[in-house]
């Protein structure tokens, strides 16, 4: 008599598991698309009716996904978007790719996960896999997920119904690594669990990393990112450090950078933005609090990284100085306001901290970024619009300050037409290395 574990394993093998992704945003959207160019038959579901409308028509609202991709697979109902949960009770293998923010106090904010867990328990069945993909503390998929899919229920994990954490990797504008050939690490609350989850993603992606278990994959996300961020703040504390000692930070990188082995590049900025580097490595210290242990390399760098946006202030309080400016007063263009280089997304972005600071001294504050043309700040509630005429923003500006640098900027013609410059990237470091109108980080 064959096993629910063999019968599941049979139906992902020959592509008859019905597959649910509970999520359609940056992660969710790829991995239904991919499962469903595997040949599966994906259920698309996402509480935002705004995204199963455009699905619906065939349109995709995410970078990485062609519309080509989701008018194809709808039309062949290959993916079926829709925002009732209802539908998982059909689903043989569920991914949820929910959001994990932090909440306004630092903690973090589980609602997603719970909300997508209780609605997950009322079509729980003998013969499912669940995957959860949202980047969370170490032990959510055992202790909150597990717990609540199991009370009350006679059904039996590793036995009837199989439960893993597999981390998202998903890197907007990236072609290199997409959702299907990116590695993906899985891992199970028991072998069992671990078997099915993996060979559930065999089903439509390269590479498949199995760990022994659920925790070890939600810790591996936590050290890929912490990497970065600790990585991060070391390179700002250089910048500061060389700033004392009237040394090129940039150039100390650059140098340090030849070195074939044993060193990675990261370079100093005004802050730490993104969705995931600033916010998923505070999971892992918060779930460390409640063991009595501080996560002190997180703990320092997210100080320094948070701090960024201040020094970068101070320096351009300093700056004006030389010319006898106050920053009260004084008009200030800030250049750039998305997170990082050529993309649009403003989440943490650090841009949004140095125009608060910036506006809280009294400075007359106006940006511009081709990719962002409108800012709203949602703790201070100011409204912002793309400054429409750059150079003219530039001329009268008292200072120009680089906080993000999109290779859109004609760097030169700027530096021809500003007054002065503080340069938070690095972006005049070849350019204009000794240009007494700028100052660099
Ligand atoms: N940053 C620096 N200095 C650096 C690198 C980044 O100040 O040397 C800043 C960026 O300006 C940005 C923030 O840190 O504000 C985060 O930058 P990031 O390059 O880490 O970009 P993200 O947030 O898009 O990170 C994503 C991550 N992907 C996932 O979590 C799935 C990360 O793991 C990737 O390594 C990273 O993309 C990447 O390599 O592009």
């Amino acid at each position: 008599m064959p096993t629910t574990k063999d019968t599941l394993l049979k139906k992902i093998a020959d592509k008859t598991a019905k597959i649910a992704i509970l999520g359609q945003g940056y992660v969710g959207l790829p991995l239904a698309t991919v499962f469903g160019e595997a040949g599966y038959e994906v259920i698309g579901i996402d509480p935002d009716r705004r995204k199963i409308d455009a699905l619906e028509k065939g349109q995709s609202y995410i970078g990485d996904v062609s519309t080509e991709i989701v008018t194809k697979l709808v039309k062949s109902g290959k993916l079926r978007p829709t925002a009732d949960f209802a539908n998982l009770a059909e689903a043989d293998a569920v991914s949820i790719c929910v959001p994990t923010p932090l909440r306004k106090t630092g903690d973090p904010d589980l609602t997603f996960i719970v909300s997508a867990t209780e609605e997950l328990k009322k079509y729980l069945h003998a013969g499912m896999v669940i995957v959860l993909e949202s980047t969370t503390y170490p032990g959510t998929t055992r202790e909150l997920m597990l717990t609540k899919l199991t009370e009350g229920s006679d059904l039996k994990v590793g036995k009837d119904f199989f439960l893993a954490f597999s981390p998202e990797r998903v890197d907007p504008g990236r072609e290199d690594w997409t959702t299907k050939n990116m590695p993906k690490v899985i891992g199970g609350i028991t072998a069992d669990c671990s078997d099915v989850a993996a060979a559930f993603y065999h089903g439509a992606i390269d590479n498949v990393v199995r760990v022994s278990s659920s925790e070890v994959a939600e810790m591996a996300k936590l050290l890929e990112n912490t990497f970065r961020m600790v990585n991060i703040g070391l390179v700002n504390e250089m910048a500061l450090m060389c700033e004392r000692l009237g040394v090129d930070v940039w150039e100390v990188i650059d140098a340090a950078a030849t070195k074939p082995f044993g060193f990675m590049k990261f370079t100093p900025g005004p802050g730490l933005g993104g969705h995931c580097i600033p916010i998923d490595p505070l999971y892992l210290s918060w779930k460390l609090k409640s063991l009595n242990y501080t996560a002190r390399f997180i703990e320092l760098a997210s100080e320094i990284n948070t701090n960024m946006p201040r020094h970068v202030v101070s320096r351009v309080q300093d700056l004006l100085n030389t010319q006898s400016k106050s920053l009260n007063g004084s008009k200030v263009l800030v250049l750039g306001a998305a997170y990082k280089p050529d993309i649009d997304d403003m989440r943490e972005s650090p841009a949004l901290d140095v125009i608060a600071l910036l506006r809280e001294k009294g400075a007359q504050v106006e940006y511009h970024d081709p990719h962002v043309p409108h800012i709203h700040h949602e703790f201070d509630g100011w409204e912002m619009e793309s400054a429409p005429d750059l150079y003219k923003a530039v001329t009268v500006a008292d200072i120009v300050v680089v906080v993000t640098n999109h290779t859109a900027y004609d760097y030169a013609a700027i530096l021809e037409k500003a007054n002065l410059i503080f340069d938070a990237r690095n972006a005049y470091g070849k350019l204009a290395p000794d240009n007494p109108k700028v100052e660099r980080l």
